[in-house]
């Protein structure tokens, strides 16, 4: 195997004995496998000219799939390659010509007899990521499927909602062929990962307005962290149509519902407060589930990432729905109709003991775009008396390294006449330290899930309009970013497609970036990597 998609890629250049996400080698080389099928696909959807819903909702979903942290399961990979060989060859069958498929690449002819040919061929190096010989080019070309993997998981999140944008998935098929393509240069590959950037500000604007346009706008919000002495059931990941099925069904059941990790933004949206048995958020980032699902005592479910290979103490009260897997974790039963039903669940809980508490207290959140626009006039107020004299974005992701500890460093060592605006888990480095407020605004806004970076994107543009600034990069906001997985790299690519300049992306850069694409990144963006806080602090705030 040979992995090095996210942050915690061994020795920061590449994983190859086994993941240090707990990733196996045969299931991180059926993923590649995956990617390669996938590539085929798109490949004969391209060269007739025909795809159809199926294959659309497929390709996402199986990039959701080979997220970190997502699906452990090779039987499920195996499956889903058998599905994609499938689908692929329906495509043939019924539209390929001479003149259109002649004579196809081996991504989009070779067909397997049996399992082991499935097997011996995820193990070969032409699959593999290291087939690329030219760093470079192998560097961009994994910049592009990493950033498409997180287009892939929002897109997901928006179609299970009944949102679609067929151009997201014209430009996903033509960026995929477009990595196997070996006449595109260096300089295609670069305007090819802006052009990702793109796509992936308009998935998140797609899923922003399934969310919002479903569920409502998100509210300032107090979110109880404390416990409740029922039964619970805690709900991680991200599908906000899970938390509305399940909070549906454990209705009057006696039940609580608890979020972790990347759900704890649903307790902003006023179509789940409602709901009396919605308790509120439970312990922290996805990397603390190794404690706090021994200590939640009830079931789980598992919506999306992130996925820790779980301890055996509470492997049977995991339970999983959409493209996560692990082999021996429960299934939720899904209808044609993408209905969910729970009741297993819930019949579980009722046997279990409640949650042991972890810590009492609030969590203030809920300023996506459409709550801080409306106390737009009191920021730009604060902006302007210089009550507040920094906005800085720390949004992104939590892991499980110490080096992590720095963003906590750097919040505290925050001049108190500045803002955090984040969104995503790397919130729970800083949300619970109370940094007081400014005027009554927060000093910590958290606009939500790391697909909510969008919301940070529109309250920038629109603090721009209303300065009357030029250019985005004139606004009083630095960016200190942390990453972890590729819905990070979608939201990266997102804003330097907006424009935003001189982000600092940590706790380090991507290994996956060579050192001659780092330097493209370096020289017209002005991305750098995290120093010291006092260092950052000075170059960031002060400067
Ligand atoms: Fe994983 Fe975190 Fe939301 Fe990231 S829980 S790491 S980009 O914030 O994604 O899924
Ligand atoms: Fe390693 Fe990350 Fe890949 Fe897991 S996802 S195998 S930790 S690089």
């Amino acid at each position: 195997m040979f992995c090095y998609q996210c942050q915690e890629t061994a020795r920061n250049t590449g994983c190859t004995v086994i993941g240090v996400c707990g990733k196996k080698d045969n299931v991180a080389n059926l993923q590649d496998l995956l990617i390669y099928i996938l590539k085929g696909l798109a490949y004969v959807c391209e060269k007739t000219g025909k795809s159809n819903e199926e294959i659309d909702e497929f390709i996402v979903d199986a990039l959701f799939t080979t997220i970190t942290n997502v699906n452990f399961d090779d039987e499920d990979i195996i499956r889903k390659i058998k599905k994609g060989l499938e689908l692929r060859e329906e495509l043939k069958s019924k539209y390929a010509c001479s003149e259109c498929c002649g004579e196809l690449p081996d991504y989009a002819a070779w067909m397997p007899k049996n399992d082991e040919d499935i097997i011996a061929k995820a193990y070969s190096k032409e699959v593999s990521v290291q087939a690329t010989e030219n760093e470079d080019i192998r560097s961009l070309r994994e910049l592009i499927t990493y950033g498409l993997k997180g287009i892939g998981a929002y897109m997901c999140h928006a179609m299970a909602l009944g949102y679609n944008d067929e151009n997201v998935h014209k430009f996903i098929k033509k960026a995929l062929v477009a990595t196997k393509d070996d006449s595109l240069s260096a300089d295609d590959l670069t305007a090819l990962v802006l052009e990702t950037g793109k796509y992936a500000v308009d998935t998140m604007a797609l899923l922003d307005k399934a969310n919002t346009e479903t569920y409502g706008h998100p509210e300032i919000t107090e979110v109880d962290i404390g416990v409740r002495n029922n039964p619970g059931i805690l709900i991680s990941g991200h599908d906000l149509k899970d938390m509305e099925q399940l909070l549906e069904q454990t209705k009057g059941t006696g039940v609580d519902v608890y979020t972790h990790g990347e759900m704890l933004p649903a307790n902003y949206y006023p179509a789940f407060k409602k709901y009396e048995h919605f308790v509120g958020n439970y312990g922290g980032a996805w990397h603390a589930q190794l404690t706090e699902f021994e200590a939640f005592n009830g079931p789980i479910v598992m919506t999306t990432n992130c996925l820790v290979p779980p301890k055996d103490s509470y492997k049977d009260r995991i339970y999983m729905t959409g493209a996560v897997g692990f082999p021996g974790l429960k299934r939720i039963p899904e209808d044609e109709n993408g209905n969910k039903d729970f009741s297993e669940v819930i019949e579980h809980a009722k046997k279990c003991a409640p949650p042991k508490r972890l810590e009492t207290g609030k969590i203030v959140g809920g300023f996506a775009h459409n709550q801080v626009l409306a106390l737009a006039d009191k920021v730009v107020e604060a902006v302007k008396s210089g009550a507040i004299r920094k906005f800085v974005v720390m949004a992104g992701c939590d892991g499980r390294h110490n080096t992590r500890k720095y963003y906590t460093e750097f919040a505290k060592a925050l001049p108190k006449d500045t803002v955090i605006l984040t969104a995503g888990c790397a919130k729970y480095r800083y949300i619970k330290l109370n940094l007081g407020d400014i005027g009554g605004i927060p000093r910590v806004l958290d606009a939500g899930q790391c697909n909510d970076s969008y919301s940070l994107a529109v309250i920038a543009l629109k603090l721009k309009e209303v300065f009357g600034l030029e250019d985005i990069n004139e606004l009083p906001i630095a960016y200190n970013i942390a990453w972890y997985e590729q819905k990070a790299v979608a939201v990266l690519l997102a804003l330097l497609y907006l424009g935003v300049k001189d982000i600092v992306l940590g706790p380090t850069l991507p290994a996956f970036l060579s050192p001659n694409v780092a330097k493209v990144l370096v020289d017209k963006f002005g991305i750098s990597t995290i120093s010291t806080v006092e260092e950052d602090i000075e170059r960031l705030i002060n400067k």
